[in-house]
């Protein structure tokens, strides 16, 4: 069998899980055709191939997967931080009118094609920290043409960038103005509609909804997700971020792909997720920002058996992170998890949260060939530094990025 491309003398923490720490494969090879790894392990046994690229003993990983950004928005919302750094809550800012509504009024502001540029700009970030695959969710446009924008730049940041990426449909993200004080009215014309429309243009490839007091409730959360069902596609949830208001275990029973923040789920949801394979995306970026003390049940979901996924939560607001490494450094540091777990949270669990473990997220035999090569030797050193921009390239397709 001959192979286009082998990527040779390299470090493989491939993440498959089992049999070495991270899938580590020492002195390994990756073989590439048509796009795909056709083949891995130790470079001496590697096959025949019509270019042979020497990695020189640098490590490589799953390129990243970023499952939770929202990446599209026009405006800032830096006096906001000066604010709660002055003592004003992010709950208090955002019942005032400030926070997401704010986001909303700059990003209504703006055409698909701006909101885009402003996106790719993050992107690059991201990119520049080995992310092959981004999940980008609407959620500041909160009427029909503004969320369709906000779609529409996502899809135009996957064209343009090369980057995979995955949209979601959140437009129950706030509750607009215009419709303050009439949530249910809001979800039956605005929110329902769009996500039959999302579905039918194709734009979206998932639909989420912020379940939380100064939110969606678990009732209105329900009929977002029974639009969701209805228009075939996949959901997830912003869960029990600064509440337990029972979202794990409503967005378990709705078969999610995961819950995102758990910060205050009970026991009962974590046995509702684990049961239903939902899995938890831990957030610290927001956690951090938010200065939040009470932190998501990291050993339940553990001995559970739910799979932990780590994202950076990017947003103008309650997560201004555009670093997946960052993010699983406090994942570490501030939640409890291991470097192993963190480096899978960002590889692995995020493939798995965004429904495409049979595509990317570990080095496999017929899945893409997106990796992420680094100037380091040892997984753990990629999580243990902050700010060290340690990527060496992207393999995306078997080709370099
Ligand atoms: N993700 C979100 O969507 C909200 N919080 C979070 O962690 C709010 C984002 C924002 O403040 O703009
Ligand atoms: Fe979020």
């Amino acid at each position: 069998m001959r192979y286009q491309r082998l990527f040779t003398n390299a470090c493989l923490a491939t993440m498959v899980p089992g049999a070495a720490p991270y899938g580590f494969i020492g002195g390994g090879a990756v073989a590439v055709r048509d796009g795909r790894i056709g083949w891995t392990g130790v470079a001496k046994d590697a096959p025949q191939a019509d270019e042979v690229i020497d990695l020189e003993g640098r490590l490589v990983t799953p390129a990243l997967v970023d499952c939770h950004t929202h990446l599209v928005f026009a405006g800032d919302r830096a006096g906001e931080f000066e604010r709660r750094l002055a003592g004003e809550s992010y709950e208090g800012i955002a019942r005032s009118g400030g926070g997401i509504t704010a986001t909303m009024t700059a990003t209504r502001a703006a055409t698909a094609a701006e909101l885009a540029a402003l996106a790719l700009k993050r992107l690059d970030a991201l990119s520049a920290e080995g992310v092959g695959t981004v999940e980008i969710k609407s959620g500041y446009g909160l009427n029909f043409e503004s969320e369709i924008n906000m779609l529409k730049a996502a899809r135009t940041c996957g064209l343009v960038s090369g980057v995979r990426v995955r949209t979601t449909l959140l437009t129950a993200h706030a509750i607009p103005p215009e419709y303050a004080g009439r949530s249910g009215a809001y979800i039956d014309e605005v929110v329902i509609p769009l996500v039959a429309e999302a579905a039918r243009q194709g734009l979206a490839d998932a639909v989420d909804a912020y379940c939380e007091k100064i939110a969606f409730s678990p009732q209105e959360t329900r009929r977002v997700f029974d639009a969701a069902k209805a228009a075939g596609l996949p959901v997830k949830l912003h869960a029990d971020q600064f509440s337990d208001t029972g979202g794990a275990a409503l967005a378990a029973e709705y078969g999610a792909l995961s819950a995102d923040h758990l910060e205050y789920t009970s026991s009962e949801g974590v046995a509702a997720m684990s049961a239903a394979g939902t899995v938890a995306v831990l957030l610290p970026g927001a956690f951090y920002a938010l200065k939040e003390t009470q932190l998501p049940p990291v050993q339940a979901l553990r001995e559970a058996g739910v799979p932990m996924a780590v994202a950076t939560d990017a947003n103008p607001g309650s997560s201004p992170l555009l670093s997946p490494l960052l993010a699983a450094n406090m994942a570490c540091t501030l939640f409890g998890l291991t470097v192993e777990e963190a480096l899978a949270g960002v590889t692995r669990e995020g493939a798995r949260a965004l429904g495409l473990l049979n595509e990317i997220g570990t080095l496999e035999s017929g899945k893409r060939c997106d990796l992420a090569v680094w100037d380091v030797e040892q997984p753990a050193e990629l999580v243990q530094w902050m700010g060290a921009r340690p990527l060496h390239g992207r393999v995306l397709n078997g080709e370099w990025a």
